[in-house]
């Protein structure tokens, strides 16, 4: 079904109504989406409603977020690691996101599927106030976790993406695998933590997201940044990588991001979360 793509003078009423009555954006968009708006659409409406500065977050109270561009944005369309030249498409300034080609090989994406694939659980997610670790109903998907270096395969990927974003191996959590199948989404998120749950200790907190693309998905499953209006259709080795942390400590509202659902086929995507220092 045509997703809606408008709104009228009185449904514009409603969500002034409602926002009044203490409703939360987010709930709103979500309401939108359920009654058939198109998600991009419904949070656009809502962002030009409301303004940028009212999606739920633990890090309302935030100065204006001051861009800096990440060292992984200064070198150029083709950037050259020891082992693979990697290709930018695209590239969006505000929030800092990157699209980019070649990053693995198709023996690569296959071969991190059939490492991964009976190692799948039910996804978890951060809980955006407390920072808790809990059941995911926006997250529908399966992921697992490699331990750093756990194998050559994810030592090379690893060794790839240190020399890609010029972060040490040590910044990166574990690469994460996800596999959506038909209906499975990511709701919208920021994969940053609240500052509360920030551990200086433990690397600090997260800078940067590189989702890497392991298979070419027939239809639905893209990543959308829907305060940005950008979507990335996912093909098998591209990645994108988005940066939403800065040397002030500020985190990058612009950066709520999601995956849509599947519609056809399956999907699988290796992420790699990058911290402000070592984890280890
Ligand atoms: O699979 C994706 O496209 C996606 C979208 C949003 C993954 C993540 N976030 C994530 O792993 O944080
Ligand atoms: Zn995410």
């Amino acid at each position: 079904m045509e997703k809606i793509k408008h709104i009228s003078a009185e449904f514009k009423d409603w969500i002034l109504n409602t926002l009044k009555s203490g409703a939360s954006p987010e709930a709103i968009a979500a309401a939108m989406i359920k009654k058939g708006f198109d998600e991009t659409f419904a949070y656009q409406t809502l962002l030009r409603i409301v303004g940028n500065q009212s999606v739920k977050t633990a890090e309302r109270s935030q100065a204006p977020f001051v861009y800096e561009v990440p060292e992984i944005g200064q070198k150029g369309n083709i950037i050259a690691t020891s082992d693979r030249d990697i290709k930018v498409l695209s590239r969006v300034d505000h929030p800092f996101i990157l699209h980019l080609d070649n990053l693995l090989s198709y023996e690569e994406c296959d071969e991190l599927i059939n490492l991964s694939k009976d190692r799948l659980q039910p996804s978890e997610i951060i809980d955006s106030e407390t920072g808790e670790k809990k059941a995911a109903s926006g997250r529908t998907s399966k992921g697992m976790y490699f331990t750093l270096g756990e194998n050559w395969l994810v030592t090379a990927i690893e060794k790839r993406i240190a020399e890609l974003t010029n972060y040490p191996v040590e910044n990166g959590e574990g690469l994460q695998v996800l596999n959506y199948k038909i209906g499975e989404e990511y709701k919208p998120h920021f994969d940053y933590f609240p500052s509360t749950r920030v551990n200086p200790e433990q690397g600090g907190q997260r800078i940067g997201t590189l989702l890497i693309y392991l298979n070419d998905v027939p239809a639905g499953g893209e990543t959308v940044f829907p305060k940005a209006g950008v979507t990335i259709v996912p093909k098998k080795g591209t990645a994108v990588y988005f940066h939403y942390g800065n040397s002030k400590n500020q985190v990058d509202r612009m950066s709520l991001h999601t995956s849509i659902p599947v519609a056809q086929g399956e999907k699988w995507v290796a992420t790699k979360w990058i911290r402000q220092a070592k984890i280890y």
